[in-house]
């Protein structure tokens, strides 16, 4: 059976980045799970997620958190799964907190992070992992891929047409 995505994201108001993901998601075929769990307001309930995610049938998660974000890697101590975290903008710092919580992972437990708000990178990311061993999802990023590049293509003959 496919497995799925898990989208999981530290506060309702990572949402509207955390969507971006989902979205994607569902655009390549992958089966998704979006849940709103917190490292440090739930951390039982992340905990047990995080234990329970590969017999649940899925095959990554993505977690995104912003400020002191450890929300991805608390996930990567309690799974074998890959674990990727979306570090999110906030007032203070523009992200730049989150960014370094999150990629600067000690040896041993990785988190692959992307860049601050990169929920879209996430989910291809995500896709990625999963077609390794879906050749459907794997179909859906090629097609993505050559619809990005006509995109390209296309606004490079409109340009010529201008100048
Ligand atoms: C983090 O703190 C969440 O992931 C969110 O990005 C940030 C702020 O949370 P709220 O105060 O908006 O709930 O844990």
């Amino acid at each position: 059976m496919a497995k799925k995505a898990a989208v999981l994201m530290g506060s309702a108001s990572d949402f509207p980045v955390m969507e971006r993901a989902v979205a994607e998601l569902k655009k390549l075929g992958v089966t998704v799970e979006c849940h709103i769990m917190s490292a440090h307001r739930t951390p039982e309930l992340v905990t047990e997620f995080a234990r329970r995610a590969s017999d649940e049938g899925f095959g990554v998660i993505i977690a995104g958190a912003g400020k002191a974000a450890h929300l991805a890697g608390f996930c990567a101590a309690h799974t074998i799964l890959p674990v990727i975290g979306v570090p999110l903008k906030s007032d203070a710092l523009d992200g730049l907190d989150a960014l370094l919580s999150t990629a600067q992972m000690p040896p041993g437990i990785p988190v692959a992070a992307v860049s601050i708000d990169g929920a879209l990178n996430a989910a291809i990311l995500a896709a990625q992992i999963l077609a390794a061993g879906d050749p459907e999802i794997a179909r859906a990023l090629e097609l993505s891929r050559t619809r990005m590049k006509q995109s390209v293509l296309d606004n490079d003959a409109a340009l010529q047409t201008k100048y």
